[in-house]
């Protein structure tokens, strides 16, 4: 039988790209030590500051929010912040919400929801009325929407940063796709932390940079908490789900292969990419002449997808 490499009780968990045995409780701490480093690197935590943690009722940011909740306890002002995106197949909008939102009374901290629909008159749900108007894929609108709402609505609350669930996995799949498409822009401002300008882009965080969704998934189990674990309708065909599955692949034979790309970019790659291409510095932002929002041009994604949703014809 394997032994918790740290205490000698029965192995719960084997970590093949570290190649160690963990009790169920060692690979809590595990997992909240590598969160902690990742917040220390990459200093994106103050002592009392107020952060919003974008909630979506998924594992991803359930993890994340118990797992700041767990490190900083009263030392930070947490608010969970959920977009409703208005996606009625499967009912998939309303046990988002519920999701997220019980997860923030359990954790006693305040919830405050985003909603599309109402806020905005647009919804995931129009997007898919009204596809042949916008043609791009349902998860690149989404994510349009996601961003422009977390942003203000984090900046609207007083928040200084807003921390996100995204994951060793969604990084790297994002990174390849980049790549591929030479998105020389994209790539340079790659990062755990993205600077905001105190106006009107927040600084955003992602403190499970270096968690995967497989230890993710074994926290929630172990913690035994309930999330969102349906699909959402909309995923169908999204092209990062195709890259995750390869790293998956690549990961069964090669462990630690994953974590060695993303950790190899930053150290071997990212440096000289930035001097040979001279695009280090922040993109001058303008103000979106509809909402004045941020925006490199004059009027932002998220007032042009509106706009195409609701023009009359
Ligand atoms: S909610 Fe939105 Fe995700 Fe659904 S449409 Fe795609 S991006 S898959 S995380
Ligand atoms: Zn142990
Ligand atoms: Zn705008």
């Amino acid at each position: 039988m394997n032994r918790c490499r740290k205490c000698q009780a029965p192995a719960t968990v084997f970590l093949a790209r570290h190649k160690v045995s963990l009790c169920a409780e060692h690979f809590l701490e595990y997992v909240r030590k590598t969160v902690k480093k990742t917040i220390k690197k990459y200093r994106m935590i103050n002592p009392y500051e107020k952060i919003a943690v974008a909630v979506s009722g998924g594992k991803d940011s359930a993890v994340l929010l118990h797992i700041i909740d767990a490190i900083y306890g009263e030392t930070l002002e947490l608010v969970g912040l959920h977009v409703d995106l208005g996606i009625n197949a499967q009912d998939y909008s309303r046990k988002s919400l519920e999701r997220a939102r019980n997860l923030c009374q359990k954790l006693n901290r305040e919830f405050v929801v985003v909603d599309l629909k109402k806020e905005y008159q647009i919804s995931m749900d129009l997007v898919k009325e009204k596809e042949d108007r916008l043609n791009r894929p349902y998860c690149a609108v989404c994510g349009t929407f996601k961003r422009y709402l977390l942003n203000r609505s984090s900046l609207n609350l007083g928040c200084e940063k807003l921390a996100t669930g995204h994951l060793l996995d969604d990084e790297v799949s994002v990174l390849l796709m980049n790549i591929i498409n030479g998105n020389i822009d994209q790539l340079v401002r790659a990062g755990p932390r993205l600077e905001g300008n105190n106006s009107t882009m927040i600084t955003r965080i992602k403190p499970l940079y270096e968690v995967s969704e497989l230890e993710t998934t074994l926290y929630t189990q172990i913690k035994g908490f309930g999330f969102q674990d349906e699909e959402c309708p909309y995923a169908v065909g999204a092209s990062t789900i195709i890259y995750k599955n390869l790293f998956h692949n690549i990961e069964e034979n090669y462990p630690g292969t994953t974590i060695k790309f993303l950790q190899n970019y930053h150290k071997v790659l990212l440096q000289p990419l930035k001097t040979s291409y001279q695009i280090a510095q922040p993109i001058t932002l303008n103000r979106c002449s509809k909402c004045d929002g941020p925006t490199t041009e004059e009027i932002c994604a998220f007032c042009n997808i509106r706009y195409l949703l609701t023009t009359k014809e």
